[in-house]
């Protein structure tokens, strides 16, 4: 088919493809969260219908987009890795990057009177996004090390500020205990003061959310014989684990391999 004379202006599109054989890392960040979380009253300082309707977005996320082998996320976050090898849409950055953000924020939205039955939605959940490519091993690691972290960092504070706070005292006293203090000071008040051991809480708090395709037996029907027929099929599954230790990644050693 002939061109248009205004074909040309495709020429304009630069091309915005990813490093190659690097890993791809998308994260997704509620837009103005400190205001939505407010506006739905999501309880301090976690609110599992919250993570729960976080993880079901990314499950969706995951099971549509096969490329991805890993997610991670925690508050108002999640990062997708794309492995090295992977050929998605030519690796151009704004069309992975969109349609993983675009897909996310549907499905928040889609999935929210599931996870919160009594709560109307009063404005439209918005999501930014990026992609970084990581070069190696170790930089994806420290990555994801680096978010699993800043979870533990912020959940340790919010779980003090919080206890001092419900325990009567104002938000200025409470931030004012904890001004300057280190991470055993806060497990130390924790501790003694409101006999909380920050250790044996629950670890969808303290590690946040890690998606990975576990093999997971599928059970259906034949339609031949009539029979139950068991099968293996890899299916994204949520977990809590430790990420930043090497137990999870030798226990996993086909997250690292890139050639997947
Ligand atoms: P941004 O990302 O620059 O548009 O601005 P924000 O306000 O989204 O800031 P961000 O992403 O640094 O912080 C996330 C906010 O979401 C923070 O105010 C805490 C809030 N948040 C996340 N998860 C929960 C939760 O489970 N419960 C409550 N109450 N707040 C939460
Ligand atoms: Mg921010
Ligand atoms: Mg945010
Ligand atoms: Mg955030
Ligand atoms: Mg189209």
């Amino acid at each position: 088919m002939a061109k248009s004379r205004y074909e040309y202006v495709k020429q304009f599109e630069l091309d915005d493809s990813a490093l190659p054989g690097t890993w791809m890392v998308v994260r997704i960040d509620g837009r103005g969260f400190h205001g939505f979380t407010d506006m739905h009253k999501f309880e301090k300082p976690n609110d599992l219908r919250a993570i729960h309707l976080m993880n079901r977005a990314a499950l969706e996320v995951v099971r549509n987009i096969r490329d991805i082998i890993i997610a991670y996320g925690q508050s108002d976050e999640y990062s997708f890795v794309l492995p090295a090898s992977s050929t998605l849409y030519s690796r151009r950055i704004s069309k992975i990057t969109s349609t993983i953000v675009s897909l996310f924020a549907s499905n928040y939205t889609m999935h929210w009177a599931e996870y919160f039955p009594d709560t109307k939605l009063l404005v439209p959940p918005c999501f930014d996004a990026r992609l970084v490519c990581y070069p190696t091993q170790k930089t994806l690691r420290d990555y994801l090390s680096w978010r699993q972290a800043d979870c533990h960092i912020n959940n340790l504070y919010n779980t003090s500020f919080w206890a001092i706070v419900h325990s009567g005292k104002t938000e200025q006293e409470a931030e004012e205990r904890l001004r300057g203090t280190f991470s055993k000071d806060k497990n130390e008040i924790l501790f003694s003061d409101f006999n909380i051991n920050y250790n044996t809480l629950e670890a969808v708090y303290r590690k946040g959310s890690v998606i990975i395709r576990q093999e997971t037996e599928v059970k259906s029907v034949s339609q031949k014989s009539g029979e139950e027929v068991v099968r293996l099929r890899r299916l994204p599954a949520v977990l809590h684990d430790d990420i930043i230790s090497n137990e999870f990644w030798k226990e996993h050693p086909e997250l690292l391999v890139s050639s997947q």
